[in-house]
């Protein structure tokens, strides 16, 4: 029958990058891309929005090594807008948020106080925001040595050298030289404090130099809303968020695409679409949408295949979305099912410009979340945003629009709740994820990111050639940083 003469799709598994003749060094592939129509990353990977991945801790991670965060949107409005300025503000010369000493305090208080914070000092201000003075750990000390408990205007430095907000970092720097100090207190006219310059601040603004960041030199961050949210859209982009990303299990929903293009039109912030994975779905979106992202059920927590019957294995989806999309010079983002660095670079060869992780990055120490022990090992909590625990704390509407407040046997999940194991510093991951897909580009010949998506060629793999690919016939002794186990 018609009906069953059908299409085959193809996923990760089912394709290897074939070699090519190669002068390539993989340490100097450039990984430039753009992710949507006006930002460009230097590395095409983008953080999850989901509740166990991005907040503003994984968002600045993933910005200050060249990649994108995309916070979820299981939270309030309000506390949304306070993720994406504390993204916008993390790198900022001027940091606004200070911890103060008030010259009646005691030194012991202060000391605990600048301990808790994680400071070594603080500027001395009156009730009126005054600077009178300034105080570190090591004028803390003396005192503390002896046992004295002075109040704070007997131990503080009370010739303070301060700037004005249009100080730039040079200034600063130089005048931190010139008087042998590490902290600068901004105040305005009237002497009042509003921000602080440190020395360690500025040397970490230079150890990032390959970050993502604005023209204003702010870190970059992406926010993800639900495709009715115009507040919650217009919110974001008014707090600075550099795209909005429509998240919709199935955004080739008519009514999602209306209300996406209409979301487009009142918001300064790019906006990306998705997920879909068709190319007429791509068809439907590349006349407004500044970036699609693409992945209909391949993700490593997500039953939506299972549930629903419905889906596209993520290669072919990809690839089909690009072909598309690529005419109109719209960036395609390969979101889900990508368990290994591998699984990155044939996203891309695909036709994605970049790829999306979840699973990947939820064990690392800037997901959200604690480290728990189970049997002696560690993890991290994972969840899918269409699991009932995600659900129930707010993500319902990613996959069902009319469920009941709170009637758990109503919701119908597509997805589950697990734990990953924990991975320490997300740097690593992704110094591990960007090294395994510049390999690929070597073993390929392309220099850059579009050279590659051009040059690159798949083959098949059957079964035998998949066992083949993973290690065999060995007992792995030591576990790879890079590797492990299915
Ligand atoms: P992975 O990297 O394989 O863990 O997949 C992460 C992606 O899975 C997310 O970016 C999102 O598109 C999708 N997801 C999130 N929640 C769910 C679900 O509950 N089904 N799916």
């Amino acid at each position: 029958s018609a009906k069953l003469d059908v299409p085959e799709a193809l996923t990760f598994d089912d394709v290897l990058l074939r070699p090519k003749e190669s002068r390539v060094e993989p340490d100097e592939a450039d990984m430039r891309t753009k992710v949507s129509k006006n930002v460009e990353l230097q590395v095409p990977v983008l953080s999850a929005a989901m509740d166990t991945v991005t907040e503003s801790g994984m968002a600045i991670g993933m910005a200050r090594h060249g990649g994108l965060g995309v916070m979820h949107r299981n939270m309030d409005v309000d506390r949304m807008a306070t993720e994406v300025e504390r993204v916008k503000r993390a790198d900022e010369l001027i940091i606004r948020d200070v911890v103060t000493a008030s010259p009646d305090q005691t030194v012991q208080d202060v000391d605990e106080m600048m301990d808790h914070a994680g400071v070594s000092g603080a500027p001395v201000v009156d009730d009126d925001q005054k600077v009178l003075g300034i105080i570190s750990g090591t004028d803390i000390r003396p005192y503390l040595e002896v046992g004295e408990r002075d109040e704070v205007r007997e131990a503080m430095t009370d010739e303070v050298v301060t700037a004005s907000e249009d100080v730039t970092a040079r200034d600063a720097l130089e005048l931190m030289y010139d008087h042998k100090i590490e902290r600068v207190p901004i105040v305005d006219d009237g002497n009042r404090l509003v921000g602080l310059v440190t020395m360690q601040g500025i040397l970490q603004r230079r150890e990032y130099d390959n970050a993502a960041r604005a023209e204003d030199g702010s870190l970059r961050c992406g926010v993800a809303v639900g495709p009715f949210e115009q507040e919650r859209a217009e919110v974001a982009d008014e707090a600075g968020a550099d795209i909005i990303f429509i998240d919709c299990a199935h955004a080739h929903n008519l009514d999602v695409v209306d209300s996406a293009r209409e979301i487009k039109s009142s918001v300064d912030a790019d906006v990306v679409v998705g997920n879909i994975g068709t190319s007429e779905a791509a068809e439907d979106l590349v006349d407004f949408a500044d970036g699609l992202k693409v992945g209909i059920g391949p993700g490593s927590i997500c039953t939506t295949r299972v549930v629903s019957g419905a889906g596209m294995p993520q290669i072919t989806a990809v690839s089909e979305v690009a072909d598309v999309a690529s005419q109109h010079d719209v960036p395609v983002i390969a979101d889900g099912g990508i368990r290994y660095s591998g699984d990155a670079i044939k996203a891309i060869a695909a036709g994605a410009d970049a790829v999306m992780l979840g699973s990947y990055f939820a064990g690392t120490d800037e997901a959200p979340g604690r480290v728990i022990t189970m049997n002696g090992k560690k993890y991290k909590q994972y969840r899918g945003m269409g699991s009932v625990g995600a659900m129930k704390s707010g993500g319902g509407e990613r996959y069902l629009k009319d469920v009941e407040d709170d009637e758990e046997d109503e919701y119908v999940p597509e997805g589950v709740e697990a734990a990953t194991p924990y991975k320490g510093s997300l740097q690593s991951e992704l110094h591990q994820l960007v090294g395994g897909m510049k390999s690929g580009m070597g073993y390929v010949g392309a220099n850059t990111i579009p050279e590659f998506k051009e040059r690159s060629e798949f083959v098949r793999v059957s079964s035998a050639g998949h066992q083949e690919s993973h290690p065999h016939d060995v007992m792995i002794t030591d576990e790879a940083p890079n590797y492990s186990p299915d």
